[in-house]
């Protein structure tokens, strides 16, 4: 059986992550390739209770380093539990955030030492890495603007803008990884779809 594609998308807040999600979703549903979408942090019902901690607002004194676990907890168990198994049973797996919000967030956001995110992530997932990633892109006003019509803001959401340029930063260094296409996500909702599709449609025709 041949293994899935496992695609994960990156960015700041507000910046299209879900929209394009949808996007891909429908081109695979089209292509009819198997596929299964989740997110980060979350996933799995475990996951998802580590997101709440997580994203609560009121978690005022959570230590930068139990944050850092307990992003790399979340992902262990979503890991071994969701995306590999469906990788081996052949389906694609389309997430929302991995490992470079790690490196974007809690590295370059909150200023965490990269060497320590490096060996948590080694002892979390060994050498396991998306096979492609998209990273939209945006300054990161217009991505807040977007996301700020929502209501009631996160925990993380609720940092400051120089926490989110750090953040944007942090992405932009991470992406020099061959795995990882940078999207201007200040375009068209059509133009966006329409790059990503095109990846998307070279890697189903060297898949099939
Ligand atoms: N986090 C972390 O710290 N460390 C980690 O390792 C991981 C995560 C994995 C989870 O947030 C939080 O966890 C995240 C980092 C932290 N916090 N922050 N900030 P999340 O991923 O669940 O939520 P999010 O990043 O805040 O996602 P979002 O706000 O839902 O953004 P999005 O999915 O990228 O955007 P969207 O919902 O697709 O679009 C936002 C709006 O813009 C919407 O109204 C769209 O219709 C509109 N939109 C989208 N594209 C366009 C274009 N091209 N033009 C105009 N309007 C558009």
């Amino acid at each position: 059986m041949k293994k899935g594609c496992f695609i994960t998308i990156e960015g700041v807040e507000g910046v299209g992550k879900s929209t394009n999600i949808a996007a891909i979703e429908s081109l695979l549903r089209a292509e009819g390739i198997p596929f299964i979408s989740t997110r980060e942090p979350g996933g799995t019902p475990l996951s998802e209770k580590i997101r709440a901690l997580l994203l609560d607002k009121n978690e005022t004194a959570m230590h930068d380093k139990a944050e850092l676990l307990l992003v790399f907890a979340a992902r262990a168990q979503h890991v071994e539990a969701l995306i590999k198994p469906a990788l081996e049973k052949g389906q694609w797996v389309i997430c929302d955030r991995f490992t470079d919000s790690s490196f974007a967030y809690q590295g370059f956001g909150r200023q965490s030492d990269i060497s320590l995110i490096e060996r948590v992530e080694k002892l979390a997932l060994g050498d396991f890495v998306p096979d492609i990633t998209f990273l939209l892109d945006l300054p990161v006003e217009i991505g807040l603007a977007r996301a700020s019509k929502r209501g009631e803001l996160d925990r993380f959401e609720s940092e400051d803008l120089e926490f989110f340029n750090r953040v944007r930063d942090g992405f932009l260094i991470r992406a020099k990884a061959d795995r990882t296409i940078i999207i201007d996500a200040g375009g068209s909702l059509a133009e966006i779809e329409k790059q990503i599709a095109i990846h998307i449609q070279a890697r189903i025709k060297s898949w099939r």
